[in-house]
């Protein structure tokens, strides 16, 4: 097996792109999809501030990393979801790694700033563990970049993650997800931009990237993740990859270029619709919003929020 670039031993072969590489040319493959991702989908301009949610795992430190050698100003945020063991050593592989980088990572801690975790605040709610914590996630990477004042939170979400959701949202022809379902979601309501620069790879190819550059990263998955419906979807594509590699990155891209726009109706949101959330300020359709509704129920409490940012939230959601 030989790398097709410079034909010295290879170290991974990508089916998808019919070749192999060795370690050198494979990381300049990760920079190259990287780039051609941000710049194809225009995700960052040079030296915009970029939020990147590090969760201690393979894609989102890979992700924080390669946009650190592009040369982008990126810092971490790590969010303290309160998962027992698994939150504990996945913030101190999130710790690790900013502190060999010399880069900056913000903390924000559920149960100490909100007083509830994952786990119990989801019972309380009565709300499927990852359903409360996606929700409290996109919350809190919202406010973070806001009050940091960043211009793109940035996702380590990669192909077989969006290729998963997208087979999901088919499924059940979930037209409204499918017409937000966009490598960028332009910032909108005062709320950054949100980006996914790894959509042009896979999460194999993730985890070879960690192995190549010596980044340490949580292996073991989520203990809350069993029975979420995006495994099995996983497991079906990668069946489908085994016996005709490509099918996910034309699933995907195919779906962006070919059906995406017309779904873009059914996930329009009318702006007169939003208004500030009495709780937090953030744009919401109901009479708060569902973060503040998920708090409550799960007993816990929010942070004051700033009179300053209330009334921006409030001038720039109308
Ligand atoms: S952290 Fe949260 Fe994931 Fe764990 S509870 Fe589900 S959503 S699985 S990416
Ligand atoms: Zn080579
Ligand atoms: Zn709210």
């Amino acid at each position: 097996m030989k790398c097709r670039v410079c034909r010295e031993p290879a170290i991974i072969d990508i089916r998808r792109h019919n070749a192999n590489f060795c370690a050198e040319h494979f990381l300049k493959l990760c920079r190259d999809q990287v780039a051609k991702a941000i710049d194809e989908f225009d995700m960052i301009e040079p030296g915009e501030r970029v939020l990147v949610a590090v969760s201690g795992g393979k894609d989102s430190l890979a992700l924080w990393d390669l946009l650190l050698d592009l040369g982008h100003r990126a810092d971490g945020l790590y969010l303290g979801l309160g998962i027992g063991d698994y939150s504990d050593a996945s913030g101190s592989y999130a710790r690790a790694f900013a502190a060999a980088r010399g880069a900056r990572l913000v903390e924000v801690d559920l149960p100490t700033e909100y007083g509830y975790d994952i786990p119990e605040g989801s019972r309380a709610a009565k709300r499927v563990p990852c359903s409360a914590c996606g929700l409290s996630k996109r919350h809190l990477f919202d406010r973070a970049a806001l009050d940091g004042g960043y211009d793109v939170v940035a996702t380590g979400h990669n192909l077989d993650d969006e290729a998963a959701v997208l087979f999901g949202n088919v499924l059940r022809w979930q037209t409204e997800y499918l017409g937000r379902q966009l490598p960028v979601l332009p910032a909108a309501n005062g709320f950054p931009r949100k980006v996914k620069p790894l959509v042009r790879l896979g999460e194999r190819e993730m985890a070879a990237y960690c192995v190549v550059r010596g980044i340490d990263y949580i292996v073991e998955e989520c203990p809350m993740a069993a029975g979420n419906k995006h495994l099995g979807y996983k497991d079906a594509l990668n069946a489908i990859e085994v016996t005709s590699p490509g099918s996910k990155h034309d699933f995907y891209f195919g779906f962006l270029s070919r059906a995406s726009a017309r779904f873009r109706t059914d996930a329009a949101l009318q702006p007169d619709e939003l208004h500030p959330c009495p709780g937090c300020g953030a744009p919401t359709t109901a009479d708060r919003c569902a973060f503040c509704r998920l708090v409550e129920r799960a007993g816990g409490h929010l942070p004051p929020v700033p009179v300053e940012l209330r009334a921006t939230r409030a001038a720039s959601s109308g």
